[in-house]
């Protein structure tokens, strides 16, 4: 199988672009830069210098201004830079522009990430999937790198020509190659599945513990459980998903999954392609939204989680909020907090832990599952005593009885377990 493409080898050295439209707060472009460089910090390579523009609208064919761009090529110089990396996704055009005038590698946020992603995977399935996040963000590249340069060309009919037949035959071959890598991991994630199935039927409560990248999921999964899931100061440390058995006071064992982290404009290639390892937290009965209290960052870190949380459609999902790092937060950092239910803990230090499990415990009392009960003829009196403490969704008559569906807590269902059905 192919490796994923490296785009960053160790060491290189990096200039950051941060750019902005005059609509965009000045400090949100400049924490965006802050981020991009622990961005290129986790691929391994040295910011040497950093830049930032604010435009008026975006330029089509170098991004930026062109006074800028001059600036930055003597930049390169001076600095003896191997890379330009821009806080901004570019189109191939401008990419290949931006290249000819530096004379160096250059590269934009989406492709920096996948890059990060290509150096974690680990299993054959995330390798897959950074595979194929990959070529669906070279394709548009590439076809508008070809476009450029026939309309150079000038475009039209009659220009049409051998060119024209190689982008046909790279994007066949593309093309190709995304529908077995899907093939696969259509594969891998059935297999999945049905993992996963065995642990509905034995009906145990799970959680996933998701956040934005760095917010201490590992090390709270770790503490929870007693693992030893890589942690590490680093953007992207966890790729693949852990799942772990945690054993909460008086309740029966649930599981917890730990997974990749989010960050602001995750490249949409990369949903897609991960949709397999979020399907594992999009299974979980309950969430666990991972924060981290110390950041400054912190509020619109939380508005890109939630933001997520939406668009995968998990918002039905009862959360908790754990707000991470209270060691390192100042000390009024929790009377900010409006979200509920919450608790504030340290993965460092233990602190709060004890009050997690106590709300995980909470939540899991709530859950509601789908049951059926059967009443055999002697008993159906029973009936009414049970609508009187859940809604009965379906009644239907049986052999000898009635079957009803309902939605039970797991309380509920202990009450009522002489008449589960299975
Ligand atoms: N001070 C402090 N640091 C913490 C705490 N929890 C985690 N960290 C540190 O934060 C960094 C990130 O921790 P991880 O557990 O790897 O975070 P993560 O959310 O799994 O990160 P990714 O997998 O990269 O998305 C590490 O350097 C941890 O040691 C905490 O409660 N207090
Ligand atoms: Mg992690």
């Amino acid at each position: 199988m192919n490796q994923p493409l490296r785009l960053i080898p160790d060491q290189e050295k990096v200039i950051v672009v941060g750019v902005g439209l005059k609509t965009e707060p000045i400090t949100e472009i400049r924490e965006n830069l802050s981020e991009l460089t622990e961005l290129v910090d986790a691929a391994g390579g040295d910011v040497v210098g950093s830049v930032v523009q604010v435009l008026p609208q975006w330029n089509p064919s170098l991004l930026i201004g062109s006074g800028k761009a001059e600036e930055i090529r003597q930049m390169v110089e001076e600095l003896n830079a191997t890379a330009v990396i821009f806080d901004h996704q570019l189109s191939g055009v401008q990419a290949r522009n931006l290249q000819n005038l530096f004379n160096i590698k250059v590269i934009d946020r989406n492709q920096l990430i996948l890059d990060i992603f290509a150096q974690r995977a680990r299993t054959f399935e995330g390798k897959l999937q950074v595979e194929l996040a990959q070529m669906l963000d070279q394709m548009p590249r590439m076809v508008d790198a070809w476009m450029g340069s026939l309309s150079r060309l000038g475009g039209g009919i009659g220009t049409r020509g051998p060119g024209e037949t190689a982008l046909e035959n790279d994007r066949r071959r593309i093309r190709e190659r995304v529908a077995m890598i899907k093939k696969k991991l259509d594969s891998v994630r059935k297999n999945r599945a049905q993992h996963r199935q065995s642990r509905k039927r034995n009906e145990v409560p799970s959680f996933a513990m998701i956040g934005y990248t760095n917010s201490g999921k590992s090390s709270l999964l770790n503490r929870l459980t007693g693992s030893q899931v890589l942690v590490k100061n680093q953007v992207f440390a966890t790729l693949d998903p852990t799942t772990r058995k945690v054993y909460l006071p008086n309740c029966p064992p649930a599981v917890v999954t730990d997974t990749v982290g989010f960050i602001r404009k995750l490249p949409p290639q990369l949903i897609e392609a991960f949709k397999a390892t979020l399907e594992e937290s999009a299974e979980a009965d309950i969430l666990l939204h991972v924060v981290d209290i110390s950041s400054p960052s912190m509020i619109r870190h939380m508005e890109v989680v939630d933001e997520l949380i939406k668009e995968f459609a998990w918002n039905q999902k009862p959360v908790i909020y754990v707000f991470n790092k209270m060691d390192a937060a100042p000390v009024d950092a929790r009377f900010k907090i409006k979200q509920f239910p919450r608790v504030f803990v340290s993965a460092l230090t233990g602190e709060g832990l004890d009050t997690l499990k106590d709300l995980m415990v909470q939540k899991i009392g709530e859950l509601q599952m789908d049951v059926q009960l059967y009443f055999p003829r002697t008993e159906e009196h029973r009936i009414f005593d049970l609508s009187r403490e859940t809604t009965i969704l379906r009644k239907e008559p049986a052999t000898e009885g009635t079957v009803c569906y309902a939605q039970l807590t797991p309380n509920l269902i202990n009450r009522w377990k002489e008449y589960l059905v299975k």
